[in-house]
């Protein structure tokens, strides 16, 4: 029998990793195009579980076992992605800011972005303005997301946009900031494109910085 791609979401939602991974497998078998296995299955589970976040239906948790079950299962598309030549709908650069080591909810952006279809750049914690510079560069990012949850690594982002201005590279990225003590009226003061209060937000929030259809 043919693989139901919205079973495959339903397994993504529930967080279901082994049976993701086999209908992902299924698809590919049966020559299910892996552009449409993203789409419909991994991307159409994670935008409901996005949707469930946002209105407190799912928490953390949840999040988590989704976001590993998908990637896993990108995790076998992507050698065949990489062969088809199919791109990524944005590529972006994330990091927790220098001298912050929290990264639950930077992981948790990470795997969002991830999950709708972005090609994701994680240089972890505690990421000095040079290395997001050179990231940036090396992987040619559109998008830069910065991630602070001290209220005493927070400068770090406005210091990080500084660099960015200063080696040239600022008009040609938009940066996004996020993390739990920073708030729109912070992003606006420092001179970020962009602020999302959570991991779902976030990926709205990239989608439209980069001019993609949420
Ligand atoms: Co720390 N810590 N911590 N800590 N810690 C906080 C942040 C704190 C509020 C606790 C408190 O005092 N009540 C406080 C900060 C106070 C302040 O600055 N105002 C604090 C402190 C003080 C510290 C230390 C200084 C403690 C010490 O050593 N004296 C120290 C600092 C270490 C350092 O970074 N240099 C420290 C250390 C740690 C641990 C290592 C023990 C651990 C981190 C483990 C890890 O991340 N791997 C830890 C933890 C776990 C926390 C709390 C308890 C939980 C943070 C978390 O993961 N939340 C936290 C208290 C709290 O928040 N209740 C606390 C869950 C996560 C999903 O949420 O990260 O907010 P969050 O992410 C959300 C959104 O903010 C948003 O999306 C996510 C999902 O919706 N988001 C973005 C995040 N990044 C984004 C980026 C975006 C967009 C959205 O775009 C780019």
């Amino acid at each position: 029998m043919a693989v139901d791609l919205q079973a495959l979401a339903e397994s993504i939602i529930k967080g279901k990793k082994g049976p993701a991974v086999e209908m992902t497998q299924q698809a590919i078998d049966e020559g299910v195009d892996p552009q449409t296995i993203i789409n419909q299955g991994l991307i159409g589970g994670m935008a409901v579980v996005g949707e469930k976040f946002k209105n407190n239906e799912f928490y953390v948790p949840e999040v988590l076992i989704a976001a590993r079950a998908m990637k896993e299962c990108m995790g076998i598309l992507k050698p065949l992605l990489a062969e088809s030549g199919v791109k990524p709908v944005g590529i972006v650069v994330i990091g927790t800011v220098k001298g912050d080591l929290h990264d639950i909810g930077k992981n948790l952006v990470a795997m969002m972005l991830q999950g709708n279809g972005f090609e994701v750049i994680d240089l972890g914690v505690d990421v000095a303005p040079e290395k997001f510079i050179d990231a940036a560069k090396e992987n040619k990012a559109e998008l830069v997301a910065l991630s602070a949850l001290l209220t005493t690594t927070m400068p770090g982002m406005k210091q990080t946009l500084d660099a960015f201005e200063a080696a040239g590279v600022r008009s040609s990225l938009k940066v996004m900031v996020g993390g739990a003590p920073v708030t729109q009226k912070f992003s606006d003061e420092i001179g970020a494109d962009g602020y999302a209060p959570d991991a779902a937000s976030a990926v709205d929030l990239a989608k439209s910085l980069i001019g993609v259809a949420a």
